[in-house]
């Protein structure tokens, strides 16, 4: 593929729910630019981007995946990503480093979960948002009723460049009110017919072009003069549209149907021709030596480049996509990776469409690329030229929602399991991993369960070993509920030299959340001071290892009040020991209990899932602290012990039909009710008994 120069190319990504058809609309992109032959499918599995075998087996898009057409001498990067939200750290990646957004939208069902989300994402980072209505074709499908919609929610900037001529199992045009012309689509053809508007629809094409010119002109104060002189042209409509659509002042709807081929040439066109090219964009703020420096779209300067993606695949062989800011790069170049302070040579450079690879020389700066994986750089790196060593602002992944144990099915396989864990957080920021010495696992975490089944089970291909995911154990903690006190006392004097210490200790509740306290309140010695960190070590200790079920002890004030020593038998170990007998002891007496982590938990739901979610939410020991509205959605606020979050992100999919999505913190803790807190003392006990 030949070099591009920096305004002819286009950054796209494909956003929005699930199932709305980004895949398809990608597939028919590809294809109306004459890039493939026949349309993939879905159901055979066939589709250019969704060709992973997790992708196929499931029929959705888990990864993100970059696809690019040359055509209209324009080269268009189009980055598809999955709608759901065990996979939105791909659609962060993805809005990090392309210009302009096209949120495919269900032509039936409107506005959904997704829809809004990756709406949201665009929105927060301001980047301009092109809406494909699809699925134009269904029975059912009602271009007004979803337009409406749209507008409702996201604003009348959301304004129609076209309307279906004939929407429904027949639907093969619309109206194109820039172009004032009707758009037919054959089967075959790459582009598409233009004809003029029959007669029947003229006068609605007539009312909404009139409209769109208001709307363009309202979003500029030199045409908006011109318009109300009567004076402005359609060549001002035109570049009125594409600066409203840059600035972010229009988000333009167009139509179509992609499982059909219908609409994805203009779609195209109106990109190539009304959304930005890198070069049009304000610079990008990078880090030069600490001080901001701008980085702006010039293939003259020094390169800088940024790491948004890293896969390692079979099909595809190991590579690092990388977003070109600026300068040019090409196979050979010596970069430094700015973030690690790491000398780099890039390998061969290849555009990509979904798996299939073509190598490419220079690429000029705002294109995209996939370099042969570079050796130390990773996902959210920049590499830039030695001639300015710029780094740029790392993307912010979203945070991991859900934790699982995972450990190796059969031993001596630790290792690569942890090369495993390793390179996965390399590729994916969005998981995450640590050995957690309190609760004895290893620990993953990601944005949903299918998330870490897809991640796991690739480890387990990737490095040939098979592994069992287990709950993860809860951080339960030990406190009291009154004061108590207790004499702890060490003695063993028979042969040789003997141990003796004796503390008396009293212990007291505290506030949640304030830890540990100990008070020195010996008096006239009884207790020689140098011992009396000894007895405030034990004490620790014992406080570490839990008393009535193994888990660590909290909110205690722990007071040596009283004690004797041996003039020769006393010394540190003894005097450890008798404090740890004496707090253990007391804390039998001081009305022990346990205590639960409890999280803060926010559930996005559409209204007439409201009954089950609340429902499920009380069966979990669930408090609802509020419910409010956000659009067509409900907000649901409630506090749920974590012992009771276990699956929930599988649970919420299957009551809502993945329509729901939530997102959790940790609150604080609180006590466990009683009969639980004998179940917990019970299987600790058991588990002790088996070691
Ligand atoms: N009838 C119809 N089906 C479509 C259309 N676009 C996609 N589909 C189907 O809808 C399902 C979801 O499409 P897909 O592209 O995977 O959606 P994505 O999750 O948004 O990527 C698949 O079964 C597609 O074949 C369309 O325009 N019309
Ligand atoms: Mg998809």
């Amino acid at each position: 593929m030949k070099q591009y120069a920096s305004d002819a190319i286009r950054n796209v990504a494909l956003i929005g729910h699930g199932a709305a058809g980004k895949t398809m609309v990608g597939e028919s992109m590809l294809r109306r630019a004459g890039m493939i032959n026949r349309l993939g499918s879905i159901e055979e599995g066939t589709t250019v981007s969704d060709y992973n075998a997790d992708e196929v087996d499931r029929q959705i898009s888990i990864h993100s995946s970059w696809l690019h057409a040359g055509t209209m001498e324009t080269k268009f990067n189009i980055i598809d990503t999955p709608g759901y939200s065990d996979f939105v750290g791909e659609v962060r990646g993805a809005l990090g480093v392309v210009d302009t957004t096209i949120l495919v939208v269900h032509g039936v069902n409107g506005i959904e979960i997704g829809t809004e989300m990756t709406w949201n994402f665009a929105r927060d980072e301001e980047k301009p948002r092109v809406i494909f209505i699809n699925m134009m074709d269904k029975e059912h499908a009602d271009f007004d009723g979803v337009l409406l919609n749209l507008q409702d929610r996201f604003g009348r900037q959301v304004f129609p460049i076209q309307f279906p001529v004939n929407q429904g199992p027949d639907f093969d045009s619309v109206i194109d009110l820039v172009k004032m012309k009707k758009l037919s689509y054959a089967e075959g053809e790459n582009n598409c017919v233009e004809e003029p508007i029959p007669d029947a629809l003229k006068d609605r094409a007539d009312e909404m072009h009139q409209e769109l010119i208001e709307l363009v002109a309202e979003s500029d104060d030199s045409l908006l003069e011109k318009f109300f002189e009567d004076a402005m042209t359609e060549e001002d409509l035109r570049e009125g549209l594409h600066k409203a659509i840059v600035e972010n002042t229009v988000f333009p709807v167009l139509c179509g149907s992609a499982a059909n081929n219908i609409g994805t040439w203009r779609l195209l066109e109106f990109i190539a021709k009304y959304t930005p090219a890198p070069t049009e964009l304000p610079p990008f703020e990078g880090k030069l030596d600490g001080d901001t420096v701008e980085v702006a779209c010039d293939s003259d300067e020094p390169a800088v480049a940024f790491v948004f993606k890293t896969v390692s695949e079979e099909h595809v062989g190991d590579l690092s996509f990388l977003r070109l800011y600026r300068g040019t790069i090409g196979h050979g170049d010596n970069l430094v990776n700015t973030s690690r302070s790491t000398k780099e040579r890039l390998g061969q450079l290849f555009v990509l469409n979904g798996k299939d690879r073509t190598e490419v020389g220079r690429v000029s700066a705002g294109d995209i690329v996939a370099a042969v994986k570079l050796k130390s750089t990773h996902t959210n790196d920049t590499l830039a030229s030695e001639d300015a060593e710029v780094v740029l602002p790392k993307i912010q992944f979203p945070e991991p929602v859900i934790r699982s144990a995972i450990r190796t099915a059969s031993k001596g396989d630790e290792d690569k399991l942890s090369t495993g864990l390793t390179t996965m957080h390399e590729e994916d920021p969005t998981f995450r991993y640590e050995v957690d010495p309190e609760l004895g696992q290893t620990i993953i975490s990601g944005l949903g369960e299918l998330h870490l089944e897809n991640v796991v089970n690739r480890i387990c291909q990737r490095f040939n070993i098979e592994v069992e995911l287990e709950e993860p154990r809860i951080p339960y903690r030990e406190t009291i509920r009154k004061s108590a006190e207790r004499q702890g006392k060490f003695k063993k004097q028979s042969g040789g030299r003997g141990q003796y210490g004796d503390a008396y200790v009293r212990i007291e509740p505290m506030e949640r959340g304030s830890g540990f306290e100990f008070v020195d309140a010996i008096v006239g010695g009884v207790i020689p001071g140098k011992f009396i960190p000894s007895v405030e070590k034990g004490i620790r200790e014992a406080m570490e290892e839990g008393v009535i079920a193994g888990y660590k002890v909290v909110d205690v004030r722990a007071t040596v009040f009283d004690g004797s020593h041996h003039s020769v038998d006393s010394s540190d170990v003894a005097f450890k020991v008798a404090g740890a007998m004496a707090f253990r002891d007391a804390f039998k007496e001081a009305d022990p209990i346990l205590l639960e982590p409890i999280y803060d938990v926010e559930v996005t739901v559409p209204e007439e899932y409201m009954g089950d979610v609340m429902g499920d939410i009380s069966g979990r020991r669930g408090k609802i602290q509020g419910v409010d509205s956000d659009g067509h959605f409900q907000l649901i606020k409630a506090q749920i012990p974590l012992a009771n979050l276990h699956k929930y992100s599988t649970t919420l999919r299957s009551i809502t039909a993945g329509r729901g999505m939530h997102r959790r913190k940790f609150s604080h803790y609180d006590p466990v009710p009683s009969d639980i807190t004998q179940e917990i003392i019970k299987k600790a006990q058991q588990e002790k008994d088996e070691e």
